[in-house]
């Protein structure tokens, strides 16, 4: 996806903490079971696949409502940034399978200490831009991109990995449509870049990419993608934790990851939420090793 990499580094999470429902945990192996190794090899990219451990449960430790499973959150996240920073130092192309969307904490935390001024495309049906003040729920995988900008608890924003924030002006959100009256505030007031599935409607999917990936890239050193799979209409993608009406379509999805590889902006790419233990057989998880391929650079012709 990007000539500037020798190799990529999987590295599969298990973890869903950060989510109300369990399984996502399940999803890297899933991704595996669907062919992900060979659809790789075809691909002709040179990758080692690593599998950071679950974390304990974390007993005995104050629960706090606005701030579900903390404890396990830091833990996962702190051990994944250091992998993610060594990734980058090392000059390979990280690749995080998911697990809960709670673990970009991590992964921006080890990106954003090695590029400094980092661009980031976050591909969601939501924006993740919670913090304990405005969270419905409490789950922390609704606060990880507020967490990269430096909002939020400071045991999350102060996790070992963060050498610097990064800057909402190189924030894209694309495919968004379950915010929060929080989040609407924080997206006018930090002035972040957002392409909801009305945006798309209307500009089509194609020049969202091509805006997206020019916003992203100015005056940074490198683009993250987060790809939440809720950003796919539930009727292609159902195996995930909160599936949301009127999502991208299978040929929109695939052209924004088919145009994210020509670009060749990305030093990292993350992708969540897949939970098989709601998918419809391996639809889910079949589609998603479909897309990390446009990603890598399948083509059609
Ligand atoms: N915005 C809601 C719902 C949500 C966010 N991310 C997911 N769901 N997957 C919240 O809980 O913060
Ligand atoms: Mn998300
Ligand atoms: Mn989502």
């Amino acid at each position: 996806t990007n000539h500037r990499f020798s190799q990529v580094s999987v590295f599969s999470v298990p973890f869903d903490r950060g989510a109300a429902r369990r399984g996502a945990a399940q999803g890297p192996e899933a991704l595996f079971r669907a062919g992900l190794a060979r659809k790789l090899q075809a691909l002709g990219v040179q990758y080692i696949a690593e599998r950071l451990a679950p974390p304990p449960h974390a007993k005995g430790t104050a629960r706090d409502a606005r701030l579900k499973n903390l404890h396990e959150v830091l833990a996962v996240n702190e051990a994944l940034a250091a992998r993610i920073h060594a990734a980058a130092e090392a000059g390979h192309f990280p690749l995080v399978l998911g697990g809960d969307h709670s673990i970009a904490i991590g992964t921006l935390a080890g990106l954003t200490r090695h590029y400094h001024q980092l661009g980031v495309i976050w591909m969601d049906a939501h924006s993740d831009l919670n913090t304990p003040d405005t969270t419905p729920s409490g789950n922390i995988h609704g606060m990880s991109l507020a967490v990269g900008l430096g909002k939020g608890d400071a045991r999350l924003t102060g996790i070992s990995g963060y050498g610097s924030f990064i800057s909402p002006e190189h924030v894209v959100l694309i495919g968004a449509r379950s915010l929060d009256q929080g989040e609407r505030e924080l997206i006018r007031r930090e002035g972040i870049t957002c392409y909801t599935m009305q945006d798309i409607d209307r500009l089509g999917m194609f020049r969202v990419m091509e805006e997206s990936i020019r916003i992203a890239s100015s005056g940074t050193d490198g683009v993250h993608l987060s790809f939440d799979i809720d950003s796919v209409d539930p009727s292609i993608a159902p195996g995930t934790g909160t599936p949301v009406p009127g999502g991208l379509s299978y040929r929109e999805a695939h052209l924004a990851l088919e145009t994210l590889h020509e670009a060749g902006i990305l030093v990292s790419a993350e992708f969540v939420e897949s939970n098989p233990l709601l998918d419809s057989g391996q639809r889910t998880s079949r589609l998603l090793v479909g897309l990390i391929s446009s990603l890598l650079g399948e083509r059609i012709l």
